[in-house]
């Protein structure tokens, strides 16, 4: 769908200024949208497992530790699909407020990919390096976004997500080193093209939503605040996107319709993205934070 097309049907909970920013900048910001009641709600769902990390002594596919996490003092980067292990996060992410944004951006035939809960624990949450999304997950049109709920307030202490409006309308730039490994992050000479001064930091209160295409270039620095900035993080695309290499971080919930009908024709948008490493390989996905602070085995791409 186009952007037009999109706009032509009424919309769930934004209004149609909104929607129509979010098409011109590639990102939008919805201070203290979320009721107490759901913040509270995720904070018990997240704080349950938070408390199972505990346990934990070293990342695996569904936690990634700091190296400073112990069982007496958690500290962690991200909850890969949290909302596969909390039936609150599941039941937020499929059928609240945030679905019915994701439908009033995508179209009313919406599928849910993932979600991804970012800790950025206070006194030193790991940098977030400036990337675009899509070139995670290739799909067959750029009808694709995620949504972030801030569980805490957020400010410009706690390394804010920020953004550079009107980026989903600019290259996609290639996200490996000269040697070919994977680096997940933009390339020194593609980051000199790009104007930082331009970025817009996406803070509020407790209950705020922050939604990015994934086409927006984005990135976020170290916290070193003595507050945590957690926020939930939720992707979807419109019905008929499809991915054509195998989807990063894949639970069963993976793909469901979240709203409306599932498609019966893909829509292809004839603009090419390259292509990350195959995922299906080796280690597989691990986590951003691996590729872009160099903690791993590389994982290169291009022609087989
Ligand atoms: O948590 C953030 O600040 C950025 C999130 C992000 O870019 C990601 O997880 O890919």
């Amino acid at each position: 769908m186009t952007p037009d097309q999109i706009l032509s049907h009424p919309p769930r909970v934004l209004t149609q200024a909104q929607r129509e920013r979010y098409f011109e900048t590639g990102y939008l910001l919805l201070p203290g949208i979320v009721s107490t009641e759901w913040i509270a709600r995720l904070r018990t769902g997240i704080g349950e497992l938070v408390e199972h990390s505990r346990k934990l002594t070293e990342s695996n596919s569904e936690y990634d530790l700091e190296t400073e996490h112990s069982a007496a003092s958690p500290r962690l980067r991200r909850i890969v699909n949290p909302s596969s292990a909390s039936r609150s996060v599941w039941e937020y992410v499929s059928d609240a407020v945030v679905a019915d944004i994701a439908a009033d951006l995508l179209g009313p035939d919406v599928k849910f990919l993932d979600t991804q809960m970012n800790f950025k624990w206070a006194r030193g949450g790991t940098e977030i390096k400036w990337h675009q999304d899509i070139t995670y997950f290739p799909h067959t049109n750029y009808n694709l976004l995620t949504i972030g709920t801030m569980l805490e307030d957020v400010g410009p202490e706690q390394g804010p997500m920020g953004v550079i409006p009107g980026s989903h309308r600019g290259p996609i730039f290639e996200l490996y080193d000269k040697g070919g490994r994977w680096i997940g992050t933009l390339r020194d000479h593609d980051m000199a093209t790009v104007d930082f001064s331009k970025a817009a930091y996406l803070m509020g209160p407790a209950g705020s939503i922050q939604v990015h295409s994934c086409r927006t270039l984005h990135g976020s620095a170290q916290n070193n605040s003595d507050r945590s900035r957690p926020l939930l993080l939720a992707t979807y695309s419109s019905a008929d996107a499809f991915p054509y290499v195998p989807y990063p971080v894949v639970s069963d919930q993976t793909f469901r319709i979240v709203r409306g009908r599932p498609a019966v024709r893909a829509h292809l948008d004839p603009e090419p993205c390259p292509l990350p490493p195959d995922w299906s390989k080796g280690k597989g996905y691990q986590s951003i934070f691996v590729w872009q602070q160099k903690e791993d085995v590389a994982m290169t791409g291009g022609a087989p």
